[in-house]
């Protein structure tokens, strides 16, 4: 898919500050330090746009990235941080589910696990959840470079055994080092967006 624009217009706090203009939304869900803001980075061609870092759990706000003036990317923050407090875990999971489950613009979840381990319970929880509310979920197992291309589908069994995961459900392996699987990702979320551009 050709990215004409991507920018990020807004980190909201608060359900007041979710933009209003009725886009589709893909959000992208996972542990924190998976992989989830090298993922959009890569997705979108660009190096720094969704800011990467080695310290986990710094994101606590829902980053809305406008792609194409067509749609949203959106960085939920990341789960399964430990040096987080009660009260912010808390306040984590209200925004999450708040989003999560009364969010009309929400067409898709991406779920980004870590190809090269089975899927924590955090995941598998997060995977349930999406279940649960019959939000669509495309799995991505990313950090591809870090195995040997032999080994991949043997890892992505293990992803999917540990997620029980549901045959209508993609799991696409990914690495956001070399962009391995981006095409069949933009194949996959291509029907949730009202993107012309995505369809060529
Ligand atoms: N080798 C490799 N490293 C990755 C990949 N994706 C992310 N990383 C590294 O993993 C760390 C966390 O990535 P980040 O995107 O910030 O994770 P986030 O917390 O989920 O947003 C960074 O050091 C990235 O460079 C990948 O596909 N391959
Ligand atoms: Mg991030």
């Amino acid at each position: 898919m050709k990215i004409k624009s991507a920018e990020i217009v807004i980190s909201a706090v608060s359900k007041a500050q979710y933009p209003e203009n009725s886009l589709p939304e893909i959000a992208l869900a996972g542990r924190s330090n998976v992989g989830k803001s090298s993922f959009i980075n890569k997705m979108l061609n660009r190096k720094n746009l969704a800011r990467t870092s080695s310290k986990p759990g710094k994101t606590q706000t829902l980053n809305f990235y406008l792609i194409n003036e067509a749609f949203y990317f959106v960085d939920v923050p990341g789960y399964g941080y430990a040096k987080v407090s009660k009260t912010e875990r808390a306040k984590w999971g209200n925004m999450i589910e708040t989003y999560l489950t009364g969010r009309h613009e929400l067409k898709s979840v991406i779920l980004i696990v870590d190809l090269r381990h089975p899927p924590t319970n955090d995941d598998v929880l997060m995977y349930q959840f999406l279940k649960h509310y019959s939000i669509p979920v495309i799995v991505i197992a990313t950090k591809a470079d870090k195995i040997p291309r032999g080994k991949w589908e043997k890892h992505a069994k293990v992803v999917k055994e540990k997620l029980a995961i549901e045959k209508e459900d993609p799991v696409i392996i990914f690495s956001s080092e070399t962009g391995v699987g981006k095409e069949e990702v933009w194949q996959v979320i291509g029907k949730w967006i009202n993107d012309n551009e995505s369809k060529k």
